[in-house]
């Protein structure tokens, strides 16, 4: 098993293997034997069975795939997940995973002292939907706590969030999942950048008012999943401090900036903020999925999920059961998610992932050069990436004598989704694609993988090139 695993790493590590063998699900049924069947097989089977799995597996860790947020393999992190898994045990008592959770008490405090907060409380969620979910049950609680009890019924009028058109889906999903409702949770313009303009907030909030619906909070991005931008975030405390709502920032993507005291001016005001969610699995290559979400107050989070069942949280145990953080959560079960994140912060030390962090938005700047000197090929969409977030069209060579506009740019929109279908049937590149507002599909290539140079990035342009000119 050892040496199918270390393979299939060394095949993610080699510019000369394929990043995946693409099948459509139909041809790939017909390959793997995928059914489950009455009799027992043998050793030999199972381990052909996890040979077939990788062989057809995406390497997400190939310097060549740009097509996440969560790209690249740190090995260390990597032999974290399997002691994790030799460990396997559950979160959700000191009883069963001492050492685990003091680790996870130490870790979740550095990172709240690096975003600026005194004291607090912090969560590892299952992905940063989950860590933006508890973020909505926090808030609402603190202003009305019966709600836990006594359900939607209780509350004295319809709850309206804020969140930029920007933002990721997962605040919608939130209202769908806390009974609040998407039509609740109000979308603010954004500039041209994809900042969220805190004038259409305030217009927004007072419009809200006036509808006889009741704002109780916003959710600022830092690090928006597709521009990469970063909203203003004193301008929006402002308004939240004037209209008493409370302020979630969601830092999933943009939270690995922290870690770098050169990138520190894109979180200003953050520290004003009532609730973070940040993801290390995305931009820190911690193995997925490990997420984080940080509350200024310490025991909301506890108070406002806690059910109190006895046969796990006994209030009368030989230790300090303030260690039993299982309570605070809306799951039982609950994954380990921090050794491997505590034990690669060990091996690189906080500068170590500053100095990540640097070379990534080098990186992408090297790219956007690239671009640029070729700008009858690529036209890009945001000329500053305020991330690791390039985002462009590809111009064939049919169009590029074709005026700039909206005609060409919905021509583009269509050869996009082609062009990332030659890239996946070929294998040698993965970008991956999508419309945002009124722009029609266009590239987002992600620079957070280590194991990235400069000759991948001169790569990625040169291939494009070479699938797309037509
Ligand atoms: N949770 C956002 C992940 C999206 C992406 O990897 O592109």
């Amino acid at each position: 098993m050892t040496e199918i695993l270390m393979d299939f790493l060394h095949k993610t590590f080699d510019r000369s293997s394929k990043i995946l063998d693409f099948h459509h699900p139909e041809q790939l049924l017909e390959i793997i034997d995928l059914s489950l069947p009455n009799q027992p097989k043998n050793i030999e089977q199972l381990l052909a069975d996890c040979r077939d799995t990788l062989t057809y597996q995406v390497k997400t860790g190939h310097p060549r795939f740009f097509n996440q947020l969560s790209n690249g393999v740190d090995v260390i992190s990597m032999a974290g997940e399997w002691l994790t898994a030799t460990a396997n045990t559950n979160m959700f008592t000191y009883e069963i995973s001492p050492v685990f959770i003091l680790m996870e008490h130490m870790t979740l405090k550095k990172m709240r002292e690096i975003i600026g907060y005194k004291g607090g409380d912090s969560i590892l969620a299952p992905g940063g939907t989950i860590s933006n979910l508890y973020a909505v049950l926090a808030a609402r609680y603190r202003k009305y706590p019966r709600v836990k009890s006594e359900g939607l019924q209780s509350l004295p009028g319809p709850l309206v969030m804020f969140t930029s058109e920007h933002s990721h889906f997962s605040m919608m999903s939130a209202a769908a999942a806390s009974g609040l409702g998407t039509d609740n949770c109000i979308s603010v313009p954004c500039n041209e950048k994809g900042q969220m303009i805190p004038a259409e907030l305030e217009r927004l909030v007072l419009k809200s008012i006036s509808d006889g619906k009741i704002p109780f909070m916003v959710t600022g991005t830092a690090g928006s999943t597709v521009f990469g931008a970063f909203d203003p975030i004193n301008p929006i405390a402002d308004i939240c401090e004037k209209h008493h709502l409370w302020l979630h920032i969601d830092a999933a993507w943009g939270g690995g900036l922290l870690m770098s005291e050169k990138f520190r001016y894109k979180f200003e005001g953050i520290t004003r903020a009532d609730s973070v969610t940040w993801n290390p699995h995305k931009m820190m290559n911690v193995l997925l999925q490990c997420s984080t979400v940080h509350f200024k107050q310490n025991s909301l989070l506890y108070h406002c999920n806690r059910m109190c069942a006895d046969y796990l949280f006994q209030q009368d145990k030989h230790y300090d059961v303030t260690y039993d953080t299982g309570d605070k959560v809306i799951q039982c079960g609950r994954h380990n998610d921090i050794f491997k994140f505590w034990l690669l912060w060990r091996a690189k030390g906080t500068e170590g992932f500053a100095k990540q962090m640097e070379r990534f938005i080098e990186l992408t700047q090297y790219l956007v050069e690239g671009l640029l000197k070729r700008p009858e090929r690529f036209q890009l969409i945001v000329a500053e990436p305020e991330c690791t977030n390039v985002c462009f069209w590809y111009v064939p060579t049919r169009f590029r004598t074709m005026a700039p506009g909206p005609e060409r740019d919905r021509l583009l929109g269509q050869i996009t989704p082609i062009l990332k279908g030659r890239m996946m049937s070929t294998g040698t590149l993965m970008v991956g694609y999508q419309p945002q507002g009124k722009l029609p599909n266009f590239f987002r290539c992600i620079i957070s993988n280590q194991a990235v140079t400069e000759e991948d990035v001169d790569f990625l342009v040169e291939e494009m090139d070479r699938l797309g000119h037509d």
